[in-house]
């Protein structure tokens, strides 16, 4: 009998939700816990981490999974590796949904970067207004160039004091709008963008925004993970979780 997991906090495993739920298929989603109210999901929900390897192992075990769906961000390495770990010693079968990279097209001013320090590298410049659009968990490494005034766009508001001393933020969740990412733009007279190449369409406003002000972007390209089986479309998962084999 299946039973899948779905790993979700995206727009991709918002959508696979909606779709494993219209066929009626016994599927339980799971959120990390990162923010205060994640998007309600029309399936049974957990949040909060596994504890690892084996508490994802004890978990599959427990509730007896025979099918996960890794439809996590590409940034979220550590749970992707963590679920092919888990795989590889309780047998559940795996498929990760994931979306393609973005690529520049003309007009794009990009200064791709591998790192979140590489990125605070690419910022020894003089002073400017710099969008932080990479969420709440790496700003701290920011403070080693303190001459910028960083915009900062997170999902919650702030319980404790910010890592960066000259710094705003806007409180906003995705999916955004070109609309609105060209206001956030010029109302916070923003005259640098960085981001991570996340890709999909709930971030990328700020892509088409950014080059029709003619603004530069750095761009922090996806960590490398290990090989696995991807797919793209939500079709071709159902597909997958119909296969016998
Ligand atoms: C908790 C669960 C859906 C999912 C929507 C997508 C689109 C909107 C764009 C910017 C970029 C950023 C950030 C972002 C986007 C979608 C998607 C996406 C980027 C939620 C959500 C959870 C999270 C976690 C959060 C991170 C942060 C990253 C903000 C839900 C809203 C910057 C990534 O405060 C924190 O600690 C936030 C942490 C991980 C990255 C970071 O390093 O800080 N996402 N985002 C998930 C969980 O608990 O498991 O409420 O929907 C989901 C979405 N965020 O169903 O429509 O699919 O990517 N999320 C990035 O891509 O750069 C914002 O501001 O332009
Ligand atoms: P991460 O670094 O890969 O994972 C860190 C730990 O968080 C994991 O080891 C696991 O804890 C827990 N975890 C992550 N995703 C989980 C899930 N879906 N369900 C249960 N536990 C989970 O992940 P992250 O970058 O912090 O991202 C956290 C969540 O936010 C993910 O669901 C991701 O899809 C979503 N998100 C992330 C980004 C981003 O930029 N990173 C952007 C949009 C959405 P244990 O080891 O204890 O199991």
């Amino acid at each position: 009998m299946i039973k899948i997991l779905i790993l979700g906090g995206t727009t991709e495993a918002s959508a696979l939700a909606s779709a494993v739920a219209k066929r009626g298929l016994p599927a339980i989603f799971s959120y990390a816990g990162r923010v205060a109210t994640p998007k309600p999901q029309p399936l049974p929900t957990r949040i909060g981490g596994f504890g690892g390897v084996s508490g994802l192992t004890a978990f599959v075990a427990q509730e007896r999974i025979t099918h996960i769906v890794d439809a996590t961000h590409p940034f979220a390495a550590q749970i992707s590796s963590n679920v092919l770990a888990a795989a590889g010693q309780c047998g559940v079968k795996v498929v990760a949904l994931t979306r393609a990279a973005w690529r520049p097209v003309d007009g794009d001013q990009w200064q791709s970067v591998a790192s979140i320090d590489e990125a605070v590298s690419a910022l020894a410049a003089p002073p400017q207004r710099v969008l932080l659009a990479i969420g709440r968990m790496h700003l701290a490494a920011f403070a080693a160039q303190s001459q910028h005034h960083y915009v900062l766009r997170l999902v919650d508001r702030p319980t404790s004091s910010l890592p960066l001393a000259d710094a705003s933020t806007v409180i906003d969740r995705g999916p955004f709008t070109l609309e609105g990412d060209l206001a956030l733009l010029e109302n916070q007279r923003i005259q640098r963008i960085v981001c991570k190449n996340s890709g999909g369409y709930g971030a990328a406003s700020k892509l088409t925004a950014a080059r029709m002000l003619g603004l530069p972007i750095v761009m922090i390209e996806r960590p490398a993970l290990p090989p696995r089986h991807e797919l793209h479309r939500i079709d071709d998962v159902i597909s997958w979780l119909d296969s016998p084999s």
